[in-house]
């Protein structure tokens, strides 16, 4: 992975109160307009310990985060180009998920949006 993302993760974990984060893995997912992501769990990681650390780029979407059962109601938070989501400790098991992407024209990376995940994996 290169110095950069590394290095970003690092430091947005530390301000979220994650010192220490050392991810090993980028997950990269890329969303057209009409693409969601169902309510879900990040649990193929070994170590839970570690935080997840989320940067969006690209069209706007809708980041969906709920509680540790599935039915808990998700509160909806607006994440644009730039924006970066930690969540670890109490809520690393946290369902979370992504709303319909709207369709729309980012200036920079068109019609889609691009959202890379770090994580400690191994
Ligand atoms: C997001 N992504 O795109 C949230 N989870 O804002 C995820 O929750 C996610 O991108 C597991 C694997 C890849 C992901
Ligand atoms: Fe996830």
């Amino acid at each position: 992975m290169p110095d950069v993302f590394r290095e970003l993760a690092a430091r947005s974990a530390e301000e979220g109160g994650f010192a220490g984060f050392a991810p090993d893995t980028c997950l990269i997912n890329r969303y057209e307009p009409g693409a969601r992501m169902s309510l879900h769990q990040d649990r193929d990681e070994r170590d839970f310990s570690a935080p997840i650390v989320s940067v969006s780029l690209g069209l706007p979407a809708i980041f969906l985060f709920g509680g540790l059962r599935r039915a808990d109601k998700p509160r909806r938070f607006r994440l644009a180009h730039g924006d970066v989501v930690v969540w670890g400790g109490p809520s690393r098991l946290a369902y979370h998920g992504v709303a319909p992407l709207a369709d729309g024209e980012h200036p920079l990376l068109g019609r889609q949006r691009v959202n890379l995940t770090f994580r400690r994996a191994r």
